[in-house]
């Protein structure tokens, strides 16, 4: 009987931890699929690039269906509309298909080499800081009013980084930041950080804002409550910092708005050439209407 028990026990411990063994492997394997999945997204967001031809990515969408039409891959170009497959408030950009995704890509890289950086662009938030000193400088990006609305930076980087840290370097009116997520290579906006401003209160300073839960992104994305933290709240750059403790910086941003001037669109610029040249031949048609006047008094 005693012996009886023993081995019932020992069979039941035996059963248990081959389930356990079972379980655990069956969570590794789960863990590995998603994994590849995931390695094969970023693949798939680098091939979207069509070799470094786009960047700065504003929105990514899943439209399986679309393999029909345009195959595996598609780089579809600009496109203008704002909605599409159910999908509202589209950004205007270039339009890349990679099944199952849409990617809408706001620069062809080239332009985007050639344009000058803008005072308190955007812009001015990638690459390393070159801002020294506090105040407001315009090699940091400003929003387009001190304290008008919430506002948003967006930042891109040229290869995915497992996010340990977020280094912030705040240049003026430092403290806004609320809370920070990223990107993950579905298009999943993921939360990475949430909390009070490390440089709160100072004049300028450096936020590094640890990652809880550490993952794969090339584009994270900055939340700032300006209306309660007075005057412009300016960023100069933004680092990500990997496991191995390598910085990566941002290589292309973008944000709710700036106080830089908007970016010269050609279209534009025609309109006001037009504009000028009917108020040219309007001045210059008074004029001969007073010249042809003069001439018949003369005459008379
Ligand atoms: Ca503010």
């Amino acid at each position: 009987m005693q012996r009886a028990t023993t081995s019932a026990l020992t069979a039941a411990g035996l059963v248990a931890g081959v389930a356990l063994l079972l379980g655990l492997n069956a969570a590794d394997q789960a863990d590995k699929t998603k994994a590849d999945e995931e390695k094969k997204q970023f693949a798939d967001l680098k091939k979207a690039t069509v070799d470094g031809k786009y960047q700065m990515l504003l929105r990514q969408i899943k439209v399986p269906d679309d393999k029909d039409s345009y195959g595996d891959f598609n780089d579809y170009g600009l496109f203008g509309g704002n909605s599409y497959a159910g999908f509202d408030d589209l950004p205007k950009g270039y339009w890349v298909y990679v099944a199952p995704y849409w990617y809408i890509w706001r620069d062809q890289s080239a332009d985007a080499a050639q344009r000058p950086k803008r005072a308190w662009g955007p812009e001015q938030a990638t690459g390393k800081p070159d801002t020294d000193m506090a105040g407001d400088i315009q090699t940091a990006w400003a929003s387009a009013t001190p304290d008008g609305q919430e506002e948003w930076l967006m930042l891109e980087y040229a290869e995915p980084v497992l996010v340990k840290e977020v280094h912030v370097y705040e240049t003026y009116n430092p403290g806004a930041l609320t809370r920070v997520t990223a990107f993950k290579a579905d298009g999943s906006e993921v939360e990475i950080w949430k909390g009070k401003d490390p440089s709160a209160g100072k004049d300028i300073g450096i936020s590094v804002l640890e990652v809880k839960k550490p993952l794969y992104s090339a584009r994270i994305k900055l939340y700032l409550d300006s209306p309660n933290v007075p005057g412009w709240n300016e960023i100069d750059a933004v680092g990500i910092k990997d496991g191995q403790g390598k910085m990566s910086w941002a290589v292309a941003a973008e944000a709710s708005s700036t106080f830089a001037q908007p970016q010269q669109v050609p279209e534009r610029d025609a309109e006001r050439r037009i504009r000028q040249l009917e108020r040219e031949v309007r001045d210059l048609k008074a004029q001969i209407k007073r010249l042809e006047d003069m001439l018949d008094k003369k005459d008379k």
